[in-house]
């Protein structure tokens, strides 16, 4: 079986190169520095030891299966430097949120397509080298701009981990992803709380239910959500269900990191302004959180 190698040692790829551990897929954990570094993932009571590899230490074009676990911002650079390890036909995918960066991603390596995974996976860095895993989650895996049902690398391997699914519409999956990742990230990031803290007793503070109903029209209008889907209501369950959880873009703010909100919220006012559709409260988050 073909070997997948993990590049980038935050959170989620730790995460994942402990699940293909725990399922005996063999796998590789990379990152960029020169020296290997030991990580340690928590899992309720159990910590297990991971090293990262650097990538460096690889032979070019040894690399068949490459899961890129970088965010949005990341990825193009991290693509660039992994292309000499990539052989001809090796199979490339991404774990990153957001959109707006896909192209210039894919015109970094012009002859591999990029393949994506959408992950309500929860894990965050409890230290640099400390991880600890909140929720296993969902992951869908598919390709963009391609219906063709799941490949036989994904039956082999990827299919084993528990929870993970070929999507043969990941673009929507991408869409609803986006769509509640424009909402409940930059507004926890702005007020410093937890996700559950969005909601007073069950129901939406005041800035979130403004923030969904300035957002809503203008993601029917680009075709990322639904007529039919309440987005609030969306929102609110999935406050419900991650209510103890630190969004990821108020971790990467309270740690001093670049956030996503380029990929998400400044995008979406990107895609906005071509339809001429102003979205003040999404204008004021992404200033203040740039
Ligand atoms: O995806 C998330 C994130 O934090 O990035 C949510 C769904 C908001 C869960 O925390």
């Amino acid at each position: 079986m073909s070997q997948w190698h993990i590049f980038g040692a935050g959170a989620m790829g730790c995460l994942i190169a402990h699940r293909m551990q725990q399922c005996e897929l063999p796998s590789t954990l990379l990152h960029h520095h020169k020296e290997p570094v030991e990580k340690i993932i928590i899992d309720g009571h159990v910590e297990t030891h991971l090293e990262a590899l650097p990538l460096q230490t690889l032979a070019h074009g040894s690399i068949e299966r490459l899961l890129l676990t970088t965010k949005a911002g990341q990825v193009q650079s991290a693509l660039a430097l992994a292309l000499p390890y990539l052989t001809k036909n090796a199979i490339v995918a991404s774990t990153a949120n957001g959109m707006g960066f896909e192209k210039a991603a894919q015109n970094s390596i012009p002859n591999h397509t990029i393949h994506r995974a959408i992950s309500t996976a929860g894990a965050f860095r409890v230290s640099a080298d400390r991880v600890r895993v909140v929720s296993n989650g969902t992951t869908r895996m598919g390709l963009p701009g391609s219906s063709l049902p799941s490949p036989q690398w994904f039956n082999d391997s990827l299919q084993h981990l528990s929870a993970w699914h070929w999507e043969s519409n990941i673009e929507q999956a991408i869409a609803v992803k986006f769509s509640i990742n424009c909402i409940i990230n930059p507004l926890t990031a702005e007020l410093t709380c937890r996700n559950g803290e969005l909601l007073d007793r069950g129901v939406a503070k005041p800035e979130l239910k403004a923030l969904c109903e300035e957002t809503q029209p203008a993601l029917i209008a680009l075709g990322l959500w639904s007529e039919e889907e309440d987005l609030l209501a969306t929102v609110v369950s999935v406050c419900q269900s991650t209510a103890q959880n630190n969004s990821s873009m108020l971790q990467d703010k309270m740690a001093g990191r670049l956030t996503e909100v380029e990929f998400l919220n400044g995008e979406l006012l990107r895609r906005a302004e071509s339809l001429g559709i102003d979205l003040p409260l999404n204008r004021a988050l992404l200033h203040s959180l740039r």
